[in-house]
């Protein structure tokens, strides 16, 4: 039996944004049968976004390694013992040319990412002269660089910053079991500062942490419960890294890839819950099958990161995602497009 959930569209394919969801009616939609939710994540996809297209975001690590937090996910952490070498800050000019590639090869937005707890105010010269460079060259511009003080993030959005990227990353309960040199409240206060100073909020997570159903529950609860939700959700798998607190305790374990299904189903209800919203199939799509990419997609996933590097991870390249979106008929959004019943308003 299909639910009748609040966010079904009208007739006239008008969208109700809901910040009130519960965690027992999100439970409810990861319960559904996988058929009935699917059709109705692709349902509530078609009346927000263009079907078929996909948005391209390109990434780059404009500081590797050498991180002073302990997420147990991440080999930039410099108490992995992942082999990393840390650098320094790239210059403009590198970042530029690593930018004039990616708009080449199709991309609309360039990601930019620092391996910092939070940005110095001496790195914000170079910070905002690469936002204003990526911008010039007509593609959107998005950064994550740790935690952002408010006249940090009024600096970015002046300098013009489309997106800040800052994820959650799992529910708030599970939060403590992965990363201790930061909470989840300290999280929630950077993503306020980026809303309010005006830029774009770009904010997900990451499932296959060996975090329970409930735990994902909870994730995305916190992101649909925001006072508005972010204008892009990143769902990443977690890439198991040899040398990392996770890659270690799951690499070798049935527990180190996520299932598919689950996975699905994580896609579909973000959909669901967070309509206009464009939900970004992120890490991890490099070993996961052509099928499962499918069902994301049939899902409501409408963005992913091309390329053939994440920020030091391998990501499934360019030409394997071209043939993917020709066997699928997907096609490349364009910049600078807005959901359909944003665009309405
Ligand atoms: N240092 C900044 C921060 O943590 O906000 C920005 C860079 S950080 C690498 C960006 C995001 O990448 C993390 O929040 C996490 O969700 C994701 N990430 C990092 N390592 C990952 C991994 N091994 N697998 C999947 N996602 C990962
Ligand atoms: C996000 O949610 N995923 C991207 C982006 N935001 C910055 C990063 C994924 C990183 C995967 C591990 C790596 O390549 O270092
Ligand atoms: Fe540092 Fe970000 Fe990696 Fe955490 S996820 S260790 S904050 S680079």
């Amino acid at each position: 039996m299909t639910k009748t959930i609040k966010n079904n569209p009208s007739p006239e394919g008008e969208e109700e944004t809901r910040t009130d969801w519960t965690r027992a009616e999100i439970a409810a939609l990861f319960d559904m049968p996988f058929a009935d939710l699917l059709y109705e994540a692709q349902t509530i996809h078609r009346a927000c976004h263009r079907r078929n297209e996909v948005q391209l975001s390109t990434l780059l690590s404009i500081k590797t390694g050498g991180c002073p937090e302990d997420c147990g996910y991440c080999n930039q952490s410099a108490s992995a013992q992942s082999g990393l070498k840390a650098e320094k800050l790239m210059d403009v000019r590198g970042v530029l040319q690593s930018a004039a590639q990616a708009k080449d090869a199709g991309s609309s937005r360039f990601c930019m990412g620092a391996a910092w707890r939070n940005p110095k105010d001496r790195d914000m010269p170079a910070i905002i002269e690469m936002v204003k460079g990526v911008r010039q060259m007509g593609m959107e511009t998005c950064m994550t660089l740790g935690m952002l003080t408010k006249p940090q993030a009024d600096m970015l959005a002046d300098a013009g910053l489309d997106y800040y990227n800052h994820n959650i990353d799992t529910s708030p309960e599970h939060y403590e079991k992965v990363i201790t040199t930061r909470t989840f409240d300290d999280r929630l206060k950077t993503l306020e500062n980026v809303r309010s100073s005006g830029i774009n909020v770009c904010s997900g997570g990451i499932v296959g942490m060996g975090e329970t159903r409930e735990d994902r529950v909870g994730f995305l609860h916190a992101l649909a419960t925001l006072p508005r939700h972010p204008e892009s959700v990143p769902i990443n798998a977690l890439v198991p890294v040899k040398g990392t607190v996770l890659g270690d305790m799951l690499a070798d374990t049935p527990m180190a890839k996520i299932d598919e299904v689950e996975f699905v189903r994580t896609v579909a209800v973000a959909r669901i819950i967070m309509p206009k919203s464009m939900v970004r199939l992120s890490a991890g799509r490099e070993s996961m099958s052509e099928a499962c990419q499918a069902l994301c997609f049939m899902a409501g996933a409408n963005s992913i990161f091309t390329g053939d590097k994440l920020l030091t991870t391998p990501n499934a390249g360019d030409n394997a995602d071209a043939a993917l979106f020709a066997k699928l008929g997907i096609v490349p959004m364009e910049s600078h497009e807005t959901p359909l019943s944003v665009a309405a308003e």
